[in-house]
């Protein structure tokens, strides 16, 4: 397996720990943190990068030392650095350093203090109760460190739906009168969500505990206390829920949305105004100047209101502190869906219950995207079936009051980037979604060379899921995103953000990148049945987490607007 972006950011990640730890200077420190970050966003492997010839010294916060190390880690695997840092550090120090709240600082107390050089032996020292006798490991701390060690992870991750469905059940089932809220990654609306993290407010959390415990779908306890609670459901999905008291209401729900690297870039801001952030509060000295509500503890560190979609640390706290976030895209903007199936192809129903129900949810238009002939699975059209549904299309329009039905297909994009059906088909339609079904593993000079080929046909509108990840299932079909993006922008074709929540396609680093390009998105339900129309917010959720505004999204447009973009 090549070396991923992901591998040398947690690379990087532990380094900076450990130099931490080493009382390296914070600078260098910071060098590594912020490359981490960096190459965690790339739209781009950086492996392919290489290949390409790329100077990697180009990238922001990549100086040319560090690029010399990154194509040093692809070409080795191996990050020296750190190899060398964890063979000067005793026992598995450098191991410990990367568990929650512990901190290179917290570490190297418990060597100094303790002896503890493992992992058994921290494990050992917070069974006998020991840590307790060293300053600044209160009981909050040693139940974090105490749920780390005694319950790793599976590293399943689940998909919104699923876990949407266990937040909504139990939330309802815990519901006491007090404030309950599900933070973490759910909040921040990632694709995917690795545990949730429920706040509750209650003057006695002991009951709110004692529920949860009682739970039906709980298949296992794992912690049961007074502050915090975790079960695992039947499903496997981990819940920790934390009783906060109000006044630290806003700090917790700050803390425990994370993301973990938004929170150590707070708390740095926190520590230049020589106040401290925890997810208690926000203190000068041992006064508590704010926590009640997010809003406060933002206002008091300079900042706007970040919406938690772009908690990632990718650069929304200096656009917070000039107050230039951007305004994010929401459900209200959106005025139709332009990736519509029905029952003429592989969708459930007629074309005039998907109209009314997309008029229902008070949209202008749909475009019906109905499959093409080569996918014979779904029944695909020919030209002349196209032809006779957009007769059905008019009788429909002419019945319905108050949407109109674009007449579209989803087009089948052939090996070589030749369409599945003749340009004089095409033409005639008002809305041309082109999209990848088959060849997943061709090479990436010819999947790119597909994808760009179907992009300059002037009848293509929109690329249809562009990267073929089925979340969980499929990996993306490998592509050079970077020239994707910049040949639509250039050829006025858009591209989709697909929201069925096993697609996500485009995702929102590749959302993002596509909006710094100037590019521009269609968010689309790719609905096959009514109920599935209502999957667009997970698309929009996407695109908030891309920073797109309604500006970069196509189907914020009146009718008229769109019809004019859609005209090449
Ligand atoms: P997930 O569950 O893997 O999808 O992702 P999150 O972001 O929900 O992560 P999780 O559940 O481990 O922790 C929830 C939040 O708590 C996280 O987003 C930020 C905060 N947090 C957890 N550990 C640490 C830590 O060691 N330091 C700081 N500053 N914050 C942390
Ligand atoms: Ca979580
Ligand atoms: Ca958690
Ligand atoms: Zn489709």
């Amino acid at each position: 397996m090549p070396v991923q972006n992901a591998e040398i950011a947690a690379m990087f990640d532990q380094a900076a720990d450990l130099l931490e730890l080493e009382g390296e200077n914070p600078f260098r420190i910071r060098a590594y943190r912020r490359a981490a970050r960096v190459m965690e966003s790339l739209p781009q492997s950086v492996r392919s990068l290489l290949a390409e010839g790329r100077d990697l010294s180009e990238l922001p916060g990549i100086g040319e030392d560090l690029a010399g190390k990154i194509a040093d880690i692809v070409k080795t695997g191996r990050f020296r650095l750190l190899d060398a840092l964890k063979k000067k550090l005793p026992g598995q120090v450098g191991d410990m350093a990367a568990l929650p709240g512990l901190g290179p600082k917290r570490v190297k107390l418990l060597y100094d203090k303790l002896k503890i050089r493992t992992l058994d032996d921290l494990r050992a020292a917070v069974k006998a109760g020991r840590l307790a006798t060293i300053r600044g490991f209160g009981p909050t701390l040693i139940g974090k460190l105490a749920e780390a060690l005694e319950q790793p992870r599976t590293g399943k991750r689940f998909k919104l739906p699923v876990a949407e469905a266990e937040a909504e059940a139990l939330l309802s089932f815990l519901r006491d009168g007090g404030r309950l809220v599900v933070a973490g990654s759910y909040r921040r609306r990632r694709d995917t969500v690795g545990d949730l993290d429920v706040l509750a407010t209650a003057k006695d959390g002991t009951v709110v505990a004692d529920k949860l415990v009682k739970y039906e779908n709980v298949e296992k306890v794992l912690a049961h206390g007074p502050a915090r609670t975790t079960v695992v459901l039947r499903s496997g999905l981990q819940v920790d829920v934390r009783i906060v008291p109000e006044e630290s209401y806003g700090a917790a729900l700050l803390y425990f949305t994370g993301s973990k690297a938004h929170n150590i870039a707070l708390r740095n801001l926190a520590l230049d105004r020589h106040w401290k952030l925890n997810e208690y509060g926000l203190f000068s000295g041992k006064r508590r100047i704010a926590g009640a509500t997010e809003e406060e503890v933002y206002k008091k560190l300079g900042l706007s209101f970040i919406p938690p979609e772009l908690r990632e640390d990718a650069g929304e706290i200096a656009l917070a502190a000039a107050h230039k976030l951007p305004r994010l895209v929401s459900a209200d903007d959106i005025r139709g869906d332009l990736h519509v199936h029905s029952d003429w192809t592989d969708g459930t129903t007629s074309i005039e219950a998907m109209a009314q129900a997309a008029h229902d949810l008070g949209y202008e238009y749909i475009a019906l995207t109905d499959h093409s002939r080569r996918v014979a699975m779904a029944h695909g059209l020919d030209p002349a079936r196209l032809a006779r549904q957009a007769k059905e299309i008019d009788r429909v329009n002419a019945t319905l009051k108050g949407i109109t039905i674009l007449k579209g297909i989803e087009v089948d994009i052939l090996k070589d980037g030749r369409l599945d059906l003749p340009d004089s088909a095409l033409a005639q339609l008002d809305v041309v979604v082109a999209s990848v079904h088959s060849y997943f593993d061709l090479p990436r000079e010819a999947q790119t060379e597909r994808l760009i080929r179907a992009m300059r046909n002037r009848n293509v509108s929109i690329i249809g899921h562009p990267t073929g990840r089925l979340i969980g299932e499929r990996e993306a079909y490998d592509i050079d995103m970077e020239r994707v993006i910049a040949t639509a922008r250039d050829e006025n074709c858009y591209l989709e953000i697909n929201a069925e929540p096993e697609r996500l396609d485009l995702n929102d680093v590749h959302a993002h990148a596509a909006r710094e390009a100037g590019a521009r998105i269609a968010i689309s339900s790719d609905a096959h049945s009514v109920d599935a129309l209502r999957c667009m917010r997970y698309g929009i959720d996407q695109a908030r987490r891309g920073w797109l505004t309604a500006a970069d999204v196509i189907n914020t447009r009146s009718l008229g607007d769109l019809r004019k973009m859609l005209r090449r």
